[in-house]
């Protein structure tokens, strides 16, 4: 098979899956859909204009924090490393990270996206243009067709604190599943801390209305690939922090009583009622270290910014 079919086979079944999550999601109660349906190209670009905004701090902060360490982790992680990036964003991350490597054997970005996952590569490639670069697109949520590790130590790099979206018990199985796959090696993860519910609240509500727009995004790609037939202003972006879940939850809600169609499908919507779109757990360092050694992980070194907005964790396995 030529890689553009199987590019076209991907995009099949990811509108499948969508297909199959929306549809049963839209008959739960109460309505939700898995986040990662928020990330179609579309989606990804919107989020990647959230990383710029002034309120998102997590991105910029990350940044800050690996520029400074970046030599300090990359000595952690030693020479001659194979470097997995698990939802590759835009590569920038990674870039920074291959710089402080020494002699980096190979850089192996996986997405859901095929935008996202080309452009990490493509960004890496043209900073490394001897590196080998291996990009896959896939769900790394679902089984991953990784051989075990030989020879080659691998490091898994894991930012963005994307791990927040898993509820703790998902994000437990996941890094146990991280720690069997990375055995030998280790796993730089970005996480965000609990703060001030305010600043939380900003950063997912901000004034220009792209975190909006972001969550519409995912009733525009129904009606993009499902012949849906949601008017998108009809439903209201909602997002807030709630700090005993230690986590943000961000919904659509639906402005009036209305009915909406989706593969053929009648769906009603009573007025007030909520799709739940996405969720984004914080942790506190201690939390997160108790939970990566449940995984089986061995905290080995952990930089936080002078604010305490955000965390970077070295991992041993
Ligand atoms: C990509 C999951 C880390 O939770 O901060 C940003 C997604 N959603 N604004 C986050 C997101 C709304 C983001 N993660």
């Amino acid at each position: 098979m030529h890689a553009l079919e199987a590019a076209a086979f991907a995009a099949e079944d990811s509108t499948q899956d969508f297909a199959g999550a929306l549809l049963a999601g839209l008959h739960a109660q109460p309505k939700r859909v898995p986040c990662k349906f928020l990330y179609d190209a579309e989606g990804s670009a919107l989020f990647e204009r959230i990383c710029e905004l002034p309120e998102y701090y997590p991105t910029r902060t990350e940044m800050a924090l690996l520029k400074e360490h970046a030599a300090e982790f990359a000595r952690y992680m030693g020479p001659d490393v194979e470097l997995i990036e698990f939802g590759a964003g835009s590569g920038r991350k990674a870039s920074m990270l291959l710089d402080a490597l020494e002699q980096p054997r190979l850089y192996m970005p996986i997405d859901i996206s095929p935008d996202a996952v080309a452009a990490a590569a493509g960004t890496v490639w043209h900073a490394f243009p001897r590196l080998k670069v291996v990009p896959v697109e896939a769900d790394y949520t679902g089984p991953l067709a990784l051989e075990p590790q030989r020879g080659q130590r691998r490091v898994g790099f894991f930012p963005g604190s994307t791990i927040g979206n898993f509820p703790p018990d998902e994000a437990l199985a996941f890094l146990r599943r991280l720690a069997e796959l990375l055995r030998g090696g280790g796993l730089l993860i970005g996480v965000d801390l609990v703060k001030d519910p305010a600043l939380l609240h900003a950063a997912y509500n901000d004034a220009a209305g792209v975190t909006a727009a972001f969550n519409r995004n995912l009733l525009a790609r129904a009606n993009r690939e499902l012949e849906a037939d949601f008017l998108l202003d009809r439903f209201a972006h909602y997002a807030f922090y709630q700090p005993v879940a230690r986590r943000v939850e961000m919904h659509l809600v639906s402005l009036v009583q209305q009915q909406v169609h989706v593969c053929g499908q009648a769906i009603s919507f009573a007025a007030g009622e909520t799709l739940h779109t996405e969720d984004s757990y914080k942790y506190s360092v201690l939390g997160f270290h108790s939970l990566a050694a449940q995984a089986g992980f061995l905290p080995r070194a952990t930089r936080v910014d002078p604010e305490h907005r955000f965390s970077l964790h070295w991992l041993e396995v």
